[in-house]
């Protein structure tokens, strides 16, 4: 990958646009968020893009909202660089993007009603696959453009940890998302975003300096309806395991249900690299009013 003359003008013109310019062309041409095997297949619409500072106050509370070992960015990128937290540049960004899943997807995911949808569970793999990909690409170009980069979530210090109220990492790529304004948390667990909650995120700390996007939402709820008051309560019968109640989600319930969904590989044929790629649920993310928009916004514009 090399960094033209004209890369350098749009950098310096507007870093924000270029980053954000940089992630829609990978998500629009890159063959990686394509299935081949299911004839060219895109698998992600056009992403979302939101930067937060990477000394935002919001990321130091992470070690109090999730647990100490929610990595800061500062400690993120210094850690990945194998030096102190202190030894960093004075200022650090964190560019965070969301992926829609295509309608087809979300559609197919709305007909079932216990295990995801061969797209969904495709989505789930190779979608993911991407996302790594996209990460690489944007480590990548930070890194010719001689900034420092990484993707937390990528590097060997990322871990999984279990505490009473099940998994959680040192790295959540949605508290990473709400930072960045890009959306708010749900009954149902999932982060809903101005295109809806069948996404998947990911972000990368660098020493670039962008624009912070501004955390517009009241709360971190205000975009589940019913944090707002209203009736909605979808997701609680959308979901098979019985893991999501008017209390919130019950994170073990829910990781159990996907280890013994029981997929069954013949009507899923086709593409896979081994037993893991079949995987997923999320038929709480569609077939419901967030699949693919903020319902407090539209709900706000109906009563206009
Ligand atoms: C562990 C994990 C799981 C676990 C636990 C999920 C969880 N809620 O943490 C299990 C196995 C259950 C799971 C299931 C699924 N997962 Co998962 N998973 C992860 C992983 C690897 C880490 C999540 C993590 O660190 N959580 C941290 C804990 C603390 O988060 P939490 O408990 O939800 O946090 C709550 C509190 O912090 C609370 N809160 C309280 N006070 C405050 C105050 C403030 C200011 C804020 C901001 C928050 C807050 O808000 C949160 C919501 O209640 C991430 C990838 C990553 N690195 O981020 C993907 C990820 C969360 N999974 C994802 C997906 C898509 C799924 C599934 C749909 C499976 C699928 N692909 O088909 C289901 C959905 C389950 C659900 N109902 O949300 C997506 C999220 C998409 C979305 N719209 O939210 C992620 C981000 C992967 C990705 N790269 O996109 N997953
Ligand atoms: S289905 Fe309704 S209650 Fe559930 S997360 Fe979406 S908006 Fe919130
Ligand atoms: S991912 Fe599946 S099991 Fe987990 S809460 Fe959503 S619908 Fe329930």
């Amino acid at each position: 990958m090399t960094f033209s003359t004209k890369d350098k003008e749009r950098l310096e013109k507007n870093p924000g646009e270029l980053i954000y310019e940089e992630i829609k062309e990978f998500v629009g041409t890159s063959s990686e968020n394509r299935l081949s095997f299911l004839d060219g297949y895109v698998m992600w619409d056009e992403p979302l893009v939101g930067f937060a500072d990477g000394d935002d106050e919001i990321f130091a509370d992470y070690k109090t909202i999730i647990e100490p070992e929610h990595l800061t960015p500062r400690e993120a990128l210094a850690e990945a660089y194998g030096k102190s937290p202190d030894d960093m540049p004075t200022h650090l960004s964190v560019i965070s993007w969301i992926l829609p899943a295509v309608e087809e997807t979300r559609k197919s995911n709305r007909l079932e009603s216990r295990i995801p949808s061969r797209l969904w569970s495709h989505t789930r793999w190779y979608g993911e696959k991407f996302n790594e990909k996209l990460r690489e690409y944007m480590v990548t170009l930070l890194d010719n453009m001689g900034y420092l980069a990484t993707a937390p979530f990528s590097q060997p210090y990322f871990k999984t940890f279990t505490n009473e109220k099940g998994p959680y990492s040192n790295w959540s790529e949605r508290h990473i998302a709400y930072a960045a304004g890009l959306g708010t948390f749900s009954l149902s667990d999932g982060f809903i975003t101005e295109s809806g909650i069948a996404i998947r995120c990911a972000s990368v700390v660098t020493d670039l300096v962008l624009p912070k996007s501004p955390r517009v939402a009241d709360g971190p709820y205000s975009n589940c309806l019913h944090y707002i008051g209203v009736n909605c309560l979808a997701c609680i019968k959308r979901c098979p395991a019985e893991a999501i109640s008017e209390t919130g989600h019950d994170k073990l319930k829910c990781q159990q249900y996907l280890h013994e969904i029981g997929y069954s590989r013949e009507s899923y044929a086709g593409g896979y690299d081994n037993e893991k790629s079949i995987a997923g649920c999320g038929l709480c993310q569609t077939k419901v009013p967030c699949e693919f928009e903020n319902p407090v916004k539209r709900m706000k514009k109906e009563m206009e």
